[in-house]
């Protein structure tokens, strides 16, 4: 069925971090080389995206930095979406999920869903913090997978196995909030009863039998392991409230918000046009959507999000969902806490105007089927073996020779011999060979065909020898560079899917027409004889040994930072990390009691008077219950004497002996372990 319209997505990631290389290989790339194809076809095409603002990744790093939820999201869907637009990224949109139209959007749709009596009301027992006080959901929550034994598995996803799970699944379980073991309490939530949907979620993965086959295998494992019920609601703030009575104090499920941002997004694409018409984008049956994610993500798309899809009834389903698998970093995972990637920002830091050699080197090696590497060394590797050597070098000889031999216009072709006709045969195959390989998700495939085009034009050349030929028979290289500037046409239009920067440039080169379309790359007619074109610079230039070490090395030292870190214990529920400068504020000194009475009318207080090396005073102190009076005189203690005076009890206390505590709540002096320690020493 040919379709009218495309609807294409590309995973909304959680605004919680800066993009790396993992996650443009992952779905960005493949997807723009997608949209920017169709586009070139002349397809009517919506590109879709924004951040994911919900759910337990964004309040969890709130904390980490002592900000709030909101000013994380604001921080990174700004730097993210600049990543994005630096790249190349084409999207039509690119929205976010705590906008007010995805509130409203998701909301109506859970709203339609409940009122069609979709949902399961059930009350069950969810982990509680009781530290904390709050529910743990999701990534609030780690403990063993019960499917593959992986210790530090999510409330809702192990990231080892790929198995979804639900917070009760796990085998020891404990808060990440504060690293207890949480206790059980019931609370009221709105399941999406998958397992009752199952036959109708079954008959549509197997009418997708053309999918990938780790995208078809994934599916179909999750059904033959039997669906279950999976809640749609979180007993948590962040996120788009449950629109229902007695829902106080929830939100829907991030994964329940997530994909109906694609919704929103498309919009608030159409806002300013007939608003009606977003909904062609997702209704209209002559809709192909298409979903690029990571493999992490498949069963939301493939299961989840179709099953509300089914349950609502109005929309298209997904008509393909070509999730690639993970991109791997000088053979480690990609790990944004231990600081293991190659960030976007920073890469176009250091190599500058080189955002398609990422492109090419990232498609080139694209984990379409299996994990990949990803190594500086075949990064160097593709720039000048490929790009330069190639691409470049072809490109280059054919416009260098063009303004040597002809001031820059195109000469006429003269006549056509055998292997002229031969080699214009190829180059039609080139543009449907190519589609082919982008229709089927196969991007390495149609990369690799896109350089043979450039292969092709250089064996051309140096079969045809030019430079030697001039001397002998000028009408003969007219006809050769004549053909090797329509193949520089053609490549111009043919690679702008994939490497959009160099396509402009190579196009301003030949000032060649705006607007040429996919099918026109089929033609030899693209430069007429006598069209002028631009001077020739450089596609591209080689990187340097230097540049790769320096990038292995930045590599290393963050390996070894991180060995540092790991030798710490593990800081669950620590306070915020503070400067050296913030420690060395304090002026703690060793200090000796010198008299010591209790308060009046207190049980807790002491009144002491305290030799700090520095003076004698009086600081009134929280420990009654721990030491008697009499035991403390001549009691060598550490006191922070730059604290602000306080009164208590009519008191003035100035400064604070320091406790220890133990888990009852019981007071201990932190004392010097030696007898002779000076008052008024430091403590530092
Ligand atoms: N934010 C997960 C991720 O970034 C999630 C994707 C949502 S797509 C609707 O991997
Ligand atoms: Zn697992």
């Amino acid at each position: 069925m040919k379709y009218k319209r495309h609807t294409v997505t590309a995973a909304l990631p959680y605004a919680n971090g800066p993009v790396h290389i993992g996650h443009l290989a992952g779905c960005y790339l493949p997807a723009d080389i997608y949209v920017r194809y169709l586009r070139s076809k002349g397809e009517d095409v919506k590109f879709i995206c924004g951040s994911d603002e919900h759910g337990v990744p964004i309040t969890i790093k709130a904390k980490k930095e002592g900000i709030t939820p909101q000013q994380v999201v604001d921080k990174y869907h700004k730097i993210m979406g600049d990543a994005f637009r630096e790249f190349g990224i084409s999207f039509d949109i690119y929205s976010r999920t705590s906008s007010k139209t995805h509130h409203e959007t998701a909301s109506e749709f859970f709203k339609t869903l409940y009122n069609k009596g979709v949902f399961e009301e059930e009350i069950t027992e969810q982990y509680f913090d009781e530290k904390a006080n709050q529910f743990l959901a999701d990534r609030y929550i780690i403990g063993t997978c019960p499917k593959c034994g992986n210790e530090n598995a999510y409330g809702d996803q192990c990231e080892n196995c790929g198995s979804t799970l639900n917070a009760t699944d796990l085998i020891n379980p404990k808060s990440t909030l504060s690293g207890e073991k949480p206790v059980l309490k019931k609370t009221k939530n709105w399941f999406l009863p998958l397992d009752k949907m199952q036959p109708k979620i079954e008959a549509y993965i197997d009418s997708h039998k053309e999918w990938k086959s780790n995208v078809f295998g994934q599916c179909k494992s999750w059904l033959n392991a039997g669906l279950q019920p999976r809640a749609m609601t979180r007993d948590l703030d962040w996120g788009v409230k449950v629109p229902i009575e007695g829902a106080d104090g929830k939100v829907l499920y991030v994964w329940f918000d997530a994909p109906i941002g694609y919704i929103s997004a498309t919009k608030e694409l159409f806002k300013n046009a007939n608003p009606a018409d977003w909904e062609l984008y997702w209704k209209d049956k002559e809709t192909k959507l298409v979903h690029f994610i990571g493999k992490d993500n498949i069963v939301f798309h493939c299961i989840i999000f179709p099953a509300m899809l089914m349950a609502e009834g109005s929309y298209v389903l997904p008509e393909n969902v070509p999730a690639n698998e993970f991109l791997n970093l000088e053979g480690n995972k990609i790990s944004t806490s231990r600081n293991w990637a190659v960030w976007l920002h920073e890469y176009l830091l250091e190599f500058k105007d080189k955002q398609d050699v990422l492109r090419y080197t990232l498609c080139a090696n694209a984990p379409e089927t299996k994990d990949n590497d990803f190594t500086w060394k075949d990064f160097q590797a593709k720039n000048n073996n490929e790009l330069v050597a190639i691409l470049g070098n072809f490109v280059n000889r054919t416009l260098v020779l063009t303004q040597k031999y002809y001031e820059g216009n195109v000469p006429d072709a003269a006549e056509y011999n055998k292997n002229d006709i031969l080699l214009l045969e190829e180059m039609s195959k080139y543009p449907a060979k190519i589609a082919a390989s982008i229709e089927t998700y196969r991007f390495r495939e149609a990369l690799s065909e896109l350089m043979n085009l450039a292969r092709m034009g250089n064996k051309y050349l140096a079969d045809n020898e030019p430079w030697i030929v001039i001397k002998t028979d000028a009408k003969r290289v007219q006809t050769v560079m004549n053909l090797s500037l329509q193949i520089c046409a053609n490549l111009t239009i043919l690679m702008e899917p994939f490497l959009p920067f160099t396509s402009a440039k190579l196009g301003a080169m030949l000032n060649l027409n705006r607007g040429l379309r996919w099918n026109d790359a089929t033609r030899t007619d693209l430069l007429l004889a006598g069209h002028k074109i631009n001077d020739a610079s450089l596609l591209f230039d080689k990187i340097e040994d230097v540049q790769m070490t320096a990038q292995v090395q930045k590599l290393a030292d963050s390996k070894k930072m991180n060995e540092e870190d790991n030798n710490k214990t593990e800081l669950v529920g620590a306070k915020p990390e503070i400067t050296f400068d913030d420690f060395s504020k304090m002026d703690i000194r060793v200090g000796t009691i010198l008299e010591a009475e209790r308060v009046p009318k207190t049980d807790k207080l002491l009144k002491l008077k305290v030799d700090t090396g520095i003076d004698i005073r009086t600081v009134v102190s929280g420990i009654a219950a721990y030491y008697k009076p009499e035991d403390i005189v001549g009691q060598q203690v550490s006191i922070l004497v730059n604290l602000a005076p306080r009164m208590l009890k009519g008191i003035e206390s100035r400064g604070m002996i320091l406790c220890s505590e133990n888990e009852k709540g019981e007071l201990s002096f932190v004392s010097p372990t030696k007898k002779d320690a000076n008052n008024g020493a430091m403590i530092k």
